[in-house]
């Protein structure tokens, strides 16, 4: 059976946007696939954090993971600074990155371009996200559109290191979804929704209530004329709510086109809110269920215990390939 791996960020509550191009298609993989799905706390850190919201954002995380269907016999569920062997491969595979590739990353670039101080894990950011991925011989990568850059990276530095070293890393595929890999910010559609735009109307989260999910969908932008179409090019504002609408309810974007022609943005706003409603209803749910049980600690203790197992073992194969510490006996 092939392995998956993917990461979040537990950076804020996640929006619809990490649902519609992550989360959903993690959920689709775990029968298929031997899965390991990662809060990576460490990359949360690259960026200035509150310690108590950290903490409450690595359980809210945790508790949506599970919510939305992960499921813990199925799938390893841990977080990333409770298995050492991330942060010590991320610092051998630094060892191999050059400095001029890192500073191509457009994440890079976005995160720290007009920034005064700028933090040095911002740069290395990637060595430790290819770590991740590598400590468990992973086949495939699910992530949104916005990762394509960081996991050529990835490929780069394990052919790298096996060329170098010893042939020892499997090189990794990204696997990114036909739709909804960019869900755009709903007040500019140039934009990715993101969990860190300091302008809430920009994004829907998972667990925002009914109101408020209907209030932003109502205020959301849309282009001029008032017919339901989609076109990329010159309507890419419907286009992208017509992409969230599609995912939400499992309707084609032929179908719902055509269940608008001769009515106006109005009706189909308001149709749309009650969409994104209902598919993250049962998600809200189950969260707060979840959100202050022992259940999930327990969880999380499995997975600590499971990943450590595999990633202690290639963590030690990787050591030996660089020659790092005493031969063992
Ligand atoms: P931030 O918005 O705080 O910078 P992020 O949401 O980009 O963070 P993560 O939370 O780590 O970063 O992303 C988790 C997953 O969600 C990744 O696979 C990422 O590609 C995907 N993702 C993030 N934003 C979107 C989006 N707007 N549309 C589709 N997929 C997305
Ligand atoms: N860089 C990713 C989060 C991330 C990740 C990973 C995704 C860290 N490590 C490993 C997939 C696999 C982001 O910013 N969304």
């Amino acid at each position: 059976m092939k392995t998956v791996f993917s990461g979040i960020q537990p950076s804020g509550t996640l929006t619809l946007g990490n649902y519609l191009g992550a989360m959903k298609h993690f959920v689709e993989m775990q029968n298929d696939y031997h899965c390991y799905f990662c809060i990576v706390d460490q990359h949360a850190i690259t960026v200035p954090q509150d310690r108590l919201k950290l903490r409450q954002n690595i359980k809210s995380l945790a508790a949506l993971y599970i919510a939305v269907g992960i499921d813990p016999d199925k799938s390893t569920l841990f977080i990333q600074s409770e298995v050492p062997a991330h942060a010590q491969l991320g610092w051998m595979m630094q060892c191999v990155s050059y400095i001029g590739e890192l500073e191509r990353m457009t994440q890079f670039k976005d995160k720290s371009t007009g920034k005064e101080a700028v933090s040095a894990s911002l740069l290395t950011y990637p060595p430790l996200m290819a770590a991740d991925i590598l400590l468990y011989q992973t086949d495939i990568v699910p992530v949104g559109e916005d990762q394509k850059q960081h996991l050529e990276l990835t490929r780069d530095l394990a052919e790298r290191f096996n060329k170098k070293y010893n042939d020892i890393f499997t090189i990794p595929e990204v696997k990114i979804p036909k739709v909804g890999a960019r869900i755009m910010s709903l007040n500019d559609p140039t934009k990715k929704m993101s969990k860190s735009n300091p302008n809430e109307k920009s994004y829907i989260s998972m667990l925002d209530d009914e109101k408020t999910i209907m209030k932003k969908m109502k205020s959301a932008v849309t282009d001029s004329d008032n017919s339901v179409h989609y076109d990329k090019e010159s309507k890419p504002a419907l286009a992208n709510l017509l992409s969230i609408y599609s995912l939400c309810s499992g309707k084609s974007i032929e179908e719902i086109t055509a269940m608008y022609t001769g009515k106006g943005y109005g009706d189909f706003k308001q149709d749309l809110g009650e969409v994104v409603v209902e598919a993250l209803r049962p998600i809200q749910e189950r969260y707060y269920e979840l959100i202050n049980s022992e259940e999930l600690d327990q969880i999380l203790d499995m997975g600590q215990e499971k990943a450590n197992k595999v990633a202690q073992k290639m963590l030690a194969k990787a050591e030996r390939a660089m020659g790092l510490g005493r031969k063992q006996r």
